[in-house]
């Protein structure tokens, strides 16, 4: 059973590299886990783990996390539209 299980997990690991791209059209609240209503690096790497030059570009005061203002305008610049599904 447990072989199953690592098993399952490498193959999720190799699609996950596979697909590098993430899908940057996640609500903010939805990626701030502890509720602080910041968005740190360890959070956005949580929710988009192959996106760090985004959370880099988004990051304009470059305080090393984000506001909900910097990644809702930073989803503007890259057209993405809100979406709090
Ligand atoms: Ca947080
Ligand atoms: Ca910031």
């Amino acid at each position: 059973m447990k072989k199953i299980i690592i098993a399952a997990f490498a193959i999720m690991l190799l699609a996950s590299t596979a697909m590098a791209a993430d899908n940057l059209d996640r609500c903010y609240y939805s990626m701030d886990n502890n509720g602080d209503s910041v968005l740190s690096n360890e959070e956005f790497k949580v929710a988009l783990p192959n996106s760090d030059k985004a959370f880099i570009a988004a990051d304009v005061d470059k305080s090393g996390d984000l506001n909900h203002d910097e990644w809702e305008s930073y989803k503007k610049t890259i057209g993405i539209e809100e979406n709090h599904g």
